[in-house]
């Protein structure tokens, strides 16, 4: 599903995100060495290669609701940007933490001149982030934070999951009715 708001496209999808040709930079749910481990971290850093975490030893580590740019190395992409999304119950105030990745990622995008940035849900694997509370967070900050970051023009959620899909399908729609 797909929603204009202010000259942005705004959509959902279901599906893998690095498999997302069409986008400049993809987001990386990461861990705070930036290193491969499993679920969306695992993904990249494999279809990457090995020259993705060389890339990111120095940059390492990085605290939770921070994150960095990177080249993609041999993904489909211009950026990598790794976030570190709250550990459910463990990291506070893990709202605002959340929020922090999605601005933060997006104000990267702005810098860096790309404009269009596909997110996974992130936090809400391994890290125990309830699906709607993180879809929320992550729909509303990118919504706020578009209005200071004019050079992004589509931002794509990429989701694993049919429930997590119809999750933000849901938030998008009432979205685009409210205007
Ligand atoms: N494409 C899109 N979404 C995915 C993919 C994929 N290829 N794989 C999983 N998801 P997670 P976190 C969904 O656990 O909670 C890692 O080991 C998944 O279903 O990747 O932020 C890191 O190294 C879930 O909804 O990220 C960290 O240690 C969402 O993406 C830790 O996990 C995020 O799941 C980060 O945990």
């Amino acid at each position: 599903m797909k929603i204009q708001q202010q000259g942005v496209t705004l959509e959902c999808v279901q599906g893998d995100i690095t498999r997302q040709p069409d986008m400049e930079a993809i987001v990386n749910a990461a861990n705070g060495a930036l290193l491969p481990g499993g679920g969306v971290a695992g993904a990249i850093h494999r279809v990457a290669g090995p020259g993705l975490m060389q890339e990111c030893r120095p940059l390492a580590p990085i605290k939770p609701g921070e994150a960095v740019i990177t080249g993609a190395h041999q993904l489909p992409n211009r950026y990598v940007i790794h976030c570190l999304g709250p550990v459910y119950g463990v990291d506070d105030p893990a709202d605002g933490l959340l929020a922090s990745c999605y601005r933060t990622a997006l104000e990267l995008c702005e810098q860096k001149g790309a404009s269009s940035v596909a997110f996974p849900a992130i936090s809400t694997g391994i890290f125990g982030y309830p699906l709607e509370p993180a879809t929320q967070i992550a729909v509303n900050t990118v919504q706020a934070t578009l209005t200071h970051c004019p050079g992004v023009k589509q931002v794509r959620f990429v989701l694993f999951s049919a429930a997590s899909l119809k999750c933000y399908q849901d938030l998008l729609a009432k979205m685009a009715m409210e205007g």
